[in-house]
């Protein structure tokens, strides 16, 4: 019996004490892969020109790798894989994610450094018809909305009674309503103020924003030297002003 104790805590005990945390893994690689989309304006867009990277969370990685004396590496990322890839260690790290309970039951997240509302895009030549949120919730209208993303989730809540059509990136749910194949989807404010400029068509239903959300960026679930390590770099670089540059730089409102 004491002899099977031993070669239990042989096995096992090694196995748990030396797990590497990403934080060493990193800076013996002397790289840091983060996960991203590339189609989240300001957060991370892809140049097609380029195939670089740029926006407000790709400015923070670079920040992030050349305080860690790292190089950084974008590993391309999709909304509907975008937790396995940090569950089966495809990457480090992410960027920015919205804070859902169902992704923190599989991955970790960091302090979070910005908060959005979200707010429903329609016609405007049905304003008046979809005046509120709950003119879009009925059984006669279709809700667009991206896989994989905290938008399919909410709006799972917020319209029960509607049709849900959800379509995969790179094609957006906006454009769905562009096409008068949905009535209507729901986006931050920050991408529907955007939107609206760049396509006089859509509007903003008036009726105030709800889901106060939150962004972080996402870690293995339970590597707490890592996640700590980032929390105290992002604590840092909140009191030295880097974020509330930053998130002028890309017309964000603050915390
Ligand atoms: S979330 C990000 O973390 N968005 O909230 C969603 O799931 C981002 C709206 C579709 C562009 C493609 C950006 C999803």
């Amino acid at each position: 019996m004491k002899k099977l104790l031993l070669i239990v805590l042989i096995t096992f005990l090694p196995l748990s004490s030396n797990a590497e945390s990403n934080l060493d893994k990193i800076l013996s690689a002397g790289v840091l892969k983060v996960g991203t989309t590339g189609d989240w304006d300001p957060m991370t867009m892809k140049d097609p020109a380029t195939n670089k990277y740029k926006g407000f969370d790709i400015d923070v990685m670079n920040e992030l790798a050349k305080d860690m004396g790292v190089k950084v590496e974008f590993v391309p990322a999709e909304w509907k894989t975008i937790v396995s890839g940090i569950t089966s260690a495809r990457y480090d790290i992410s960027t920015s994610v919205t804070k859902t309970p169902k992704r923190a039951e599989v991955a970790g997240f960091t302090d979070t450094y910005y908060k959005y509302g979200t707010v429903p895009l329609v016609l405007k030549k049905n304003l008046k018809k979809f005046s509120t949120w709950d003119s879009l919730n009925s059984s006669n209208v279709t809700i667009a909305t991206t896989l994989g993303t905290s938008q399919e989730e909410k709006a799972k809540e917020f319209f029960p009674k509607s049709k849900l059509n959800s379509i995969e990136a790179p094609a957006r749910d906006f454009q769905e309503v562009l096409a008068g194949r949905a009535d209507g989807n729901i986006t931050s404010s920050t991408e529907a103020n955007k939107l609206v400029i760049k396509y006089p068509q859509l509007a903003i239903v008036p009726d105030g924003e709800k889901n106060p959300a939150f962004l972080a960026m996402m870690v293995p679930k339970g590597d707490d030297k890592w996640n700590n390590y980032i929390n105290g770099w992002i604590k840092k670089k909140k009191s030295s002003g880097f974020f509330t540059k930053l998130l002028d730089k890309y017309n964000l409102k603050s915390l």
